[in-house]
């Protein structure tokens, strides 16, 4: 089958679009979503006539009422949203059904979650081949910008055809070694072009790809290897981030040593940057000691000239699984998140376009490592089915010093930046003038993701960084929700510092008392939920759906469970106040860590803090902060009754920290999350068993933290 049959889905299919005004939609509607508080005050306050016309959707959302009119249609008519949404890409075969789930697992059926179930499409078709397909002067758009560790003049820039050829054939290298629809293969990459290609190669194919974050060691490596049966393993032989270089290559060797990894076949290996020779650090003198397994080691540069660069896109089920992606950092063994294809292209996609306000030709740049969530769903596929233009940056926001983020927008004329509160919060507390010797009048929108932004962030973030014209785009979701969830779109409303603000289309926010476990209702705080299924959710745990219900749906029957807490204000915005196991119950007070934290962080001293209790005979539980401070502060008692100060003030007077640790670091994951239940083991204190600290990054903190806590004396 050529491309070429592929169909450009417009309206072209069956359906009899009614215009149908917000007055009608409200009052013609039966089902229970009117009974969602949110979707009500919504509703009301949507003027009554129509304000966009309700045949497809539009380029941009501009205005409250125009996203409230869509909204109550995403929630009233789900099909007929979602269609319009899936009409955005191009289907093999376009779907007849659209949604088809179930939430509640007391049902015959169970929890099960199917859309566009039976439509047939190929992702990587979609994120390359359909542009040029359907334009051929895009074939000449860059598609991806590489930035390297070391900021060298140089600029390595790939077109979309470039792109697409290098895919193509890497794909035929993936198929030469055997590789067919269904088989898992396991990444293990740095942030380079190559990376993006072998992901979307093995879309091309219909391969599910597992990207493992280049920093976790081969006892993580081998888990995750054997945990989806990869047979097949791409690499690079080094990565390099803030001037070190890293062996990705020699670990994966490690990690095949281990007995649970011998169905491993195939490793292959790209050179790091091949061809790239005006890089400095090339690694070339690194090569040489690389230890080499002939008939399973392959180098992929000498492999691309074996291959020639044809081939046809894999037709997919939508239902088909496009990837793995094991969640870090808490307790048990990993999750195998698995997200299906068409679903989540669709919602990746749209949320894409809407949450950062694509226009044709910005320059978009999102720091997260692929390794994450983030950069699968805002690095490669959300960006690439929008047809944006990515810069791929491969170092650290510190090196060669802290005002790497900003030389980077300035040299690329960067419109849009997402980054994470915790790379803004070691930012913040250097110099200013890092930032404002800098241009950045490229920057258009700055997005967030990762943690709850701090007040004192966002602000700093929105002043210095943005010069106070770019909205910040805080967006909450998860690995689980493989899309943004809660966030504000650009200009569309006014933003609070600290507020996710609005729900996306099709999402359905419900809080829940965490003591009760009946439902609330807004304004109120409680327990975040998800009322209905949306097309980017997460499908199952791979090879564990039991668990997947157990973890996800058994806390509030018939729902989706975020275990993230959240207020919900008079206005409808959303402030998400973190892990609900975060919440401090102190003298029949809960108190949101989040919280604590955040005024912690507003005193001129502290750079970060994180905020655990501890059990307590009187109180139930004591408050015990961990606080960093900067560079050229001292910690000292007059400090610290400043901050209980400043805690009281701001929270209230039942609001007291019982102990202020001052520390030079805290221990966090890879992706810059604190890691609070090592902190609540220290302070309990129970060091005993502080379960796994491999996927830190730095595990020596953890011993430096339980010799200070006067908690363990
Ligand atoms: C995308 C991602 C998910 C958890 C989530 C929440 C926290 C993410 C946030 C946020 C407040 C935001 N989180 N974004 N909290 N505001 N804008 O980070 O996925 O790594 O699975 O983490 O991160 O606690 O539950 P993941």
């Amino acid at each position: 089958a050529s491309s070429s049959t592929l169909v450009k889905n417009s309206t072209n299919h069956n359906a009899i679009h009614q215009p149908v005004t917000q007055r009608s939609i409200l009052l013609s509607s039966t089902n229970n979503y009117l009974s969602n508080p949110l979707v009500t005050r919504l509703c009301r306050a949507t003027s009554t006539h129509s304000i966009w016309n309700e045949t497809a959707l539009p380029d941009k959302i501009k205005t409250l009422d125009e996203y409230k009119a869509i909204y109550a249609l995403s929630i009233k008519d789900p099909n007929r949203f979602w269609k319009m949404a899936a009409e955005c890409l191009d289907w093999y075969q376009f779907p007849t059904k659209i949604k088809n789930t179930e939430f509640d697992y007391r049902t015959s059926r169970g929890v099960d979650i199917k859309w566009y179930e039976d439509g047939i499409i190929n992702v990587c078709y979609n994120c390359l081949d359909r542009h040029i397909h359907h334009d051929h002067s895009i074939a000449q758009q860059v598609a991806l910008i590489f930035e390297p560790d070391t900021p060298t003049e140089s600029r390595h820039h790939i077109t979309y055809a470039e792109l697409l050829r290098d895919v193509k054939k890497f794909a035929n290298v993936l198929k030469k070694h055997g590789v067919k629809k269904g088989d898992r293969v396991t990444l293990y990459m740095p942030m380079v072009i190559e990376a993006c290609v072998a992901m979307l190669a093995c879309a091309r194919v219909g391969a599910v790809h597992s990207v493992i974050f280049g920093g976790f060691s081969p006892n993580n490596i081998a888990e995750r290897i054997s945990g989806c049966d990869s047979t097949v393993i791409i690499t690079t032989d080094f990565g390099v981030r803030g001037g070190k270089s890293s062996p990705l290559k020699t670990k994966i060797d490690q990690a095949l040593a281990l007995k649970q990894c011998s169905n491993v076949k195939t490793v292959l290996v790209f050179e790091r940057n091949h061809g790239m020779t005006e890089l400095k650090d090339d690694c070339s003198h690194l090569r040489k000691t690389l230890e080499w397994t002939d008939g399973r080691d392959f180098w992929v540069h000498k492999e691309m000239e074996t291959v020639n660069d044809k081939c046809e896109p894999e037709r997919m089920n939508a239902e088909d699984p496009l990837f793995i992606l094991y969640t870090s950092g808490s307790t048990g063994t990993p999750k195998g998140i698995v997200h299906t294809t068409g679903g989540y292209l669709t919602y990746t996609s749209l949320t894409f376009k809407y949450s950062f306000d694509y226009n044709p030709g910005d320059v978009y740049m999102c720091t997260a490592d692929i390794g994450w969530i983030t950069g699968h769903s805002y690095v490669v596929y959300g960006p690439l089915a929008n047809r944006a233009t990515t810069v791929i940056f491969e170092g650290i926001p510190t090196y060669p010093d802290v005002s790497r983020y900003w030389n980077i927008i300035d040299k690329h004329e960067v419109n849009i930046f997402y980054t994470a509160p915790t790379a803004i919060r070691s930012l913040m507390q250097h110099d200013d003038a890092y930032v404002t010797k800098t241009n950045r009048q490229s920057l258009r929108i700055l997005g967030s993701v990762g943690e709850p932004i701090n007040p004192e962030a966002w602000k700093w973030y929105h002043s210095v960084v943005g010069d106070n014209r770019c909205p910040i785009i805080d967006t909450w979701w998860q690995t689980e929700t493989g899309g943004i969830m809660i966030s504000p779109i650009p200009n569309a409303w006014e933003l609070e510092p600290g507020s996710a603000t609005f729900p996306f289309f099709g999402i359905q926010t419900q809080l829940f008392d965490q003591t009760t476990k009946k439902p609330l209702k807004p304004p109120n705080h409680g327990e975040l939920c998800i009322a209905d299924s949306w097309p980017g959710q997460a499908r199952s745990l791979y090879r564990n759906h039991e668990r997947f219900v157990d973890v996800y749906f058994k806390t509030y029957p018939g729902y989706y469970f975020t275990g993230d807490g959240c207020e919900i204000k008079p206005n409808g915005y959303h402030w998400i106040t973190g892990r609900v196991d975060d919440v401090l119950v102190i003298s029949g007070h809960n108190i949101g860590t989040a919280e604590v934290e955040a005024a912690l962080e507003e005193h001129a001293g502290v750079t970060e803090a994180a905020v655990v209790g501890y059990p307590d005979p009187k109180k139930n539980q004591g408050m015990y902060c961990f606080v960093t401070l900067k560079d050229n502060v001292k910690p000292s008692e007059e400090l610290r009754k400043e901050l209980i100060r400043s805690v009281r003030d701001s929270i209230g007077a039942h609001v007291y920290p019982d102990v202020i640790h001052f520390t030079s670091n805290l221990p966090k994951t890879r992706s810059g999350k604190i890691m609070r239940r090592i902190l609540r083991k220290i302070v309990e204190p129970d060091t005993s068993n502080l379960g796994d600290t491999s996927t830190l990054n730095d595990p020596t903190i953890v011993e430096e933290l339980i010799k200070n806590s006067p908690r363990t004396k």
